[in-house]
This record gives structure tokens, C-alpha cells and sequence, in this order.
């Protein structure tokens, strides 16, 4: 018999410090926007674990201010399933910029739950390969591997 293999897209969700407070109800517009929240963490990030985390932006001038915004106090992080997540998770999140994502994007959840152009209420990987590094950073003991097809069956 046949065991088709379905996937079904992943994304890493980072709700930030200062949104934190509000994770209730920003994680109501995640599942009435049909995601599926496969996992779920509140840490407090060191400075150090931030600056790996946001590794990509290193020399950048707001680079020392993102680490110390990202590490100043708990954030919650979510593992989110849907069809095409990870775009579509960063078109509900919005322009990085709070004050242009109230003026371009008003139902967006920067525009809504964001304070300034750094403090933006919330992060979403921007690729696969992104994804997939932070879901691993945030979550590594809980990594999901497929079942090759035929070893499911067998069990
Ligand atoms: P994120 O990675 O957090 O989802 O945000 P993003 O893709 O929309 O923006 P990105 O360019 O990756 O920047 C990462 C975070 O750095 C802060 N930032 N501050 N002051 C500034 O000019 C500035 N630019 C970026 C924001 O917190 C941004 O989300
Ligand atoms: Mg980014």
C-alpha cells in the first residue's frame, strides 16, 4: 500500500519583550488565521544566545541595540503549521517598521501590537532554511524528523 507523505509547512513565531504581555491575544489571531501551534516556549534569551540567534544582522548598525531589546526581558516563542507558513505568517506580521505597517498594513500584528521600529511585537523567519535554523535554536530537544515511508507502516 501506498503511504503518501504529506508535508505540511513549518515557521518559527517569536513573540518579543515588548509584546510579551500581550501573547494571549496575539496567539487568538494565530489560530484564527488557521495556523496550528505545534509548540510553544517563554525564555529569557542571554545576550550572547540572541546575537547567534540574530547572527545574520552582525556589523549591522542597530546590531547592538537589537541584542540588548532581544535579551532585556522573556520572549515567547511558537512553532506554527499551515499551508505556506512562512509567508504567511510574515504578510500577518507586517512591515518591520511599526509606525509604517500602522500607516501601510492597519490589521497587521506590528501595526496593532508594536512600539517603534525595533520594538516590533513579533518575528517570523523569512525562508525554509531560516525556519528551520531557528525552530532547531529555540527548540532543540524537540527536533521532528520524518518517518521514512515503510517504517511507519512496519510498527
Ligand atoms: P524579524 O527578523 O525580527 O522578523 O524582522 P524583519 O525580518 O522584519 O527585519 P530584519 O531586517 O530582519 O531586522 C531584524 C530586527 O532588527 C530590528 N531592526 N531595527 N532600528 C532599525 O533600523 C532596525 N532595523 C531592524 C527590528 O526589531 C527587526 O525586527
Ligand atoms: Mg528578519
Amino acid at each position: 500500500m501506498e503511504h503518501p507523505q504529506i508535508f505540511v509547512e513549518r515557521t518559527l513565531a517569536v513573540i518579543k519583550p515588548d509584546a510579551v504581555d500581550k501573547s494571549d491575544e496575539i496567539e487568538e489571531i494565530i489560530l484564527r488565521s488557521g495556523f496550528t501551534i505545534l509548540q510553544k516556549r517563554r525564555v529569557h534569551l542571554t545576550p550572547e544566545q540572541t546575537s547567534d540567534f540574530y547572527a545574520e544582522h552582525y556589523g549591522k548598525m542597530f546590531f547592538p541595540s537589537l541584542v540588548a531589546y532581544m535579551s532585556s526581558g522573556p520572549i515567547m516563542a511558537l512553532v506554527l503549521a499551515r499551508e505556506n507558513a512562512i509567508a504567511y505568517w510574515r504578510e500577518l506580521v507586517g512591515p518591520t517598521n511599526t509606525l509604517k505597517a500602522r500607516e501601510t498594513h492597519p490589521d497587521s500584528i506590528r501595526a496593532l501590537y508594536g512600539t517603534d521600529d525595533q520594538r516590533n511585537a513579533v518575528h517570523g523567519s523569512d525562508t525554509f532554511s531560516s525556519a528551520e535554523r531557528e525552530i532547531r535554536f529555540l527548540f532543540p530537544d524537540s527536533i521532528v524528523e520524518p518517518i521514512p515511508a515503510g517504517q511507519a507502516a512496519k510498527d
